[in-house]
């Protein structure tokens, strides 16, 4: 193979179509006799609902239908669970997936429970006030803890408790690393809720053909195959009469995998009904209260040192709030049980979570998927035992890390995949000390000395953490040479921003020798390629990038032997250069790729048996495990101490994700990482009272970091090749986020080492910020190293 793409930039090659306006959205979709649906939604967290009168709304003029949950029939059934546990002992799981529409009773503000479909979206909203809605309001559950007292109210009467899952997993005898340890500590910690905040909202736009009897959808969903399968399911159409086209989307996040959102089944299934096109395009304010979002957990955890700082066993007990439905079983908490354990030996955990149902939105992944969580419990258990033992924080993690011989690695404990927990490979003390290096770890103690005598505060935070990413099932790809010369690719995901267009067409084009700009790459469409799952996890390169390798490969093996067969050389004798195959032994004799394909699709004798036309090739991959990323992020925060403002000054990130298909395509994705956990950490944060009420629905109150919070990450890229797929990747999609909390902890106490705080909540919102700085007492001399003590540490391990 004489180009190299695989580990090259090229231009992204979406970006032309995205930068001129040339990119297809769901809301660009515009059809002859599209009509528009708009939805009533619940004001109440928690009531029955009595009675509705539609009749007024129905009556006004451009309205076409109204829908309630009585008219839809058999059609009125939750959605399948997107990732069902498998019935294994010690895990309770008790399921509660959301109706298209509310029947007796909703659970939580912004449930959809009337659907209005009229000529346009204004007289749709219009109507929407016409419609009344007899409510009972019943004590809503918002609490976390209280959700399982005796006298909570509860929300899915069916199951009789709020409880929706109770998970232990354990390896190693905790109590037995505790009655040895030197040095105990145990903390709760807080981690809530925010928004995915996606720049395109939710949107959906179906039409049905009567005459080829096919239904077409688009949607911004993340997973347009499974859509596509459980639609057809529920509408009783084959899965070939049914296509989903997820085309450019304008963020995903994670909340865009559901399965399903009310709107995805009821914009099909009034579209057939009506026999004309329907859209909904969700507004920011829906967004808010009909969007999932992140997740809400209280941790409890302990952590067993010896006096060397050594970990001898964790215990954490944890609450975590799937809000009201769990269509996304026990991914989430599952992931931060596992992502706890990070880069680290941890002799014995014990681990345990109860999920419940509050009335609040419904929790499902959001970029991280509740590893951030884990990660913060980590990472300030290991600052807070590294002050009590005065060690650095940086020495700390140094001698927990798992060695680099130790891999593969697998704890015996689940992971979200229901697989053992497995590290594939790693390699994790060099990117700490690569992480030193780059903030200067012989100058920050000095500058931060300096600033401090000037008045200034400055602080250092670095953590670790590994991420799970690149699992399962599979994804699959088909890999066409055009009679034009020009090489297609499908695939089953669906692309968010990602730039799987440019990334996947590189790995193509390398392997079959030609110009990156002929190799055109499709995702997202179920006519197009109907096999997969869906981009979440960070697995699509690992995964659908693998597949594209494999299909590619077998493309360049048929290349190869129509190209012996049409030039009359032997195979080994034959080789593909630039577009085009030769004979070795007489490069004079070869033929172009579109000629090719030609010969490879005759009219006449075109299919010895054993041989198929065509020089295309379908591939498959699934790993047998997910592929372990890993990284480094250090930050330096100059904190205000009067106003607990927090500029960061400098971000850094030393990130392992294997192989780099594309550093520049990987640079924008921890880059954008960063951004979404800085505002997970200081700005964002969904406030609901009491009463399950949201108290900040737009942006005016909910902050988002701006350009002006995020600095320019610093980067350093390490390749620990991963063993498990052919280009040794590994995914990065979601690693910018997972620590920010953490480190932003760190740098804070660092800054302040004056007082004695302790930060054991994200988000931290200057307000909150403001309110721990003014009640933190004076630290305590005997247990807070000196700044030299730990400029000293930081020393001696540079040697
Ligand atoms: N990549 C690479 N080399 C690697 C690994 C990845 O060049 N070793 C490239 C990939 O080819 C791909 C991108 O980096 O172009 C991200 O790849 P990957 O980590 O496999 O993540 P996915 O493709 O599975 O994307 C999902 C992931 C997740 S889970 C969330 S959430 C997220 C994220 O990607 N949502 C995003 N990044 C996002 N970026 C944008 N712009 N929008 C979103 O909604």
């Amino acid at each position: 193979m004489s180009r190299t793409y695989v580990g090259q930039s090229p231009v992204r090659n979406e970006d032309r179509r995205l930068l001129t306006g040339q990119a297809v959205f769901v809301d660009d979709v515009q059809l002859p006799g599209m009509l528009h649906a708009a939805f009533v939604r619940s004001d109440h967290a928690h009531a029955l609902i009595r009675g509705i009168d539609a009749s007024a709304a129905l009556a006004r003029t451009g309205v076409v239908a109204v829908v309630t949950a009585e008219d839809l029939g058999e059609y009125w059934q939750p959605g399948p669970l997107l990732v069902p546990p498998p019935p294994i002992e010690g895990i309770v799981f008790n399921q509660a997936s959301q109706v298209p529409l509310a029947k007796d009773r909703v659970r939580h503000v912004g449930e959809a429970v009337v659907m209005v479909i009229a000529e346009s979206r204004y007289l749709a909203e219009d109507a929407l006030t016409d419609v009344i809605v007899d409510y009972e309001p019943l004590d809503p559950v918002v609490d976390l803890e209280r959700a399982l007292a005796d006298d909570a109210p509860v929300i899915h009467p069916q199951l009789g408790t709020n409880l929706a899952a109770h998970v232990t997993q354990r390896h190693g005898d905790y109590e037995e690393a505790r009655a040895k340890a030197d040095l105990v500590i145990t903390r709760r910690f807080h981690y809530d809720r925010g928004a995915a905040a996606a720049m395109e909202n939710r949107c959906v736009a179906a039409r049905w053909d009567p005459r080829a009897e096919e239904l077409t959808i688009w949607d911004t969903t993340q997973a347009p195959i499974p859509i596509r399968n459980g639609l057809s399911r529920m509408l009783g159409l084959l899965e070939s009469k049914v296509r989903v086209v997820a085309p450019f989307v304008g963020g995903g996040f994670g909340p865009k995998i559901m399965m399903f959102y009310p709107e995805e089944v009821l914009v099909p299934w009034i579209a057939m009904r009506l026999g004309r096109p329907v859209k909904w395009t969700e507004d920011r304010q829906e967004n808010f209260f009909a969007t999932t979002q992140e997740r809400s957990q209280i941790h409890d955890a302990e952590i067993a040192f010896s006096s060397d700082g050594k970990i001898l066993g964790i215990r954490d007990f944890f609450f975590h709030d799937t809000g009201a439905y769990d269509p996304y079983g026990l991914t989430v908490p599952i992931n931060s049980q596992c992502t706890l354990l990070g880069p680290y030996d941890v002799p014995a955990y014990h681990s345990e979570f109860r999920a419940v149902f509050t009335n609040r939105t419904t929790v499902t992944p959001v970029r991280g998927a509740g590893r951030q969580h884990g990660v913060f419990v980590m990472e300030r258990l290991l600052d807070i035992g590294a002050r009590e033992l005065g060690l650095d924080p940086s020495e700390i993690r140094r001698r927990n890390y798992l060695r680099k011989d130790v891999f593969p690695h697998t704890f015996q404990i689940l992971f979200q995949d229901f697989a053992p927990l497995y590290y594939d490979s790693g390699n994790y003390a060099p990117a700490l000390e690569a992480a030193l290096d780059i903030v200067g770890r012989n100058t920050f103690r000095a500058e931060q000395a300096q600033a401090r005598a000037e008045g200034r505060y400055l602080g250092l935070g670095v953590v670790s953490y590994v991420e799970g990413t690149g699992i399962g099932p599979y994804e699959g790809a088909r890999v066409t040479v055009e009679p034009s010369g020009h090489v297609r690719v499908a695939t089953g995901l669906g692309t968010q921003g990602q730039g799987h267009y440019t990334a996947f067409a590189q790995i193509v084009a390398e392997v079959l020798d030609v110009d990156i700009t002929h190799v055109h790459v499709v995702t997202g469409d179920t006519r197009e390629f109907g096999w997969g799952t869906g981009t979440f996890a960070s697995r699509g390169a690992v995964v659908a990038g693998s597949a594209c390798h494999e299909a590619a490969l077998a493309v360049r093996k048929k290349v190869i032997e129509t190209g012996a067969r049409v030039l009359g050389a032997l195979p080994d004798d034959v080789e593909i250069a630039d577009g085009a195959v030769r004979v070795r032994s007489d490069p004079s004799r070869m033929m172009g790729f579109g000629e090719l394909a030609g010969h490879a699709n005759p009219l006449r004798g075109a299919v010895v048996p054993g041989t198929e036309p065509g020089l295309e090739a379908t591939a498959y991959f699934g790993p047998d495990h997910g592929s372990t990323a890993s990284g480094v992020h250090a930050m330096v925060v100059e904190v205000d101490a009067e106003t607990a403002m927090v500029k960061i000054l400098r971000y850094i990130v030393v990130h392992d994700c294997g192989k780099l298909i594309n550093p520049v395509i990987v640079a924008g994705q921890v880059q954008g990482g960063v951004a979404h956990g800085i505002g997970n950490a200081f700005y964002e944060q969904l406030v609901y009272d009491d009463g399950g009420q949201l108290q900040n629905a737009s942006f005016m109150d909910y902050l988002l970091p701006t350009a002006m919070d995020v600095p320019n990450v610093e980067m350093a890229h390490r390749e620990t090749s991963a063993p498990l797929n052919p280009l040794g990747l590994k995914g990065v999609g979601e690693a910018g986020c997972i620590p920010t909390g953490a480190v932003f902890a760190q740098a804070i106490e660092d800054a302040l080492p004056h007082l004695a705080l302790e930060i054991r909540e994200i988000p931290l919102s200057p307000n909150r910020l403001f309110a721990l700085l003014r009640d933190a007492g004076p630290a305590d001399r005997a247990n807070a190293p000196e700044l030299g003590g730990r400029a000293a540490a930081v020393a001696v391990a540079a040697d």
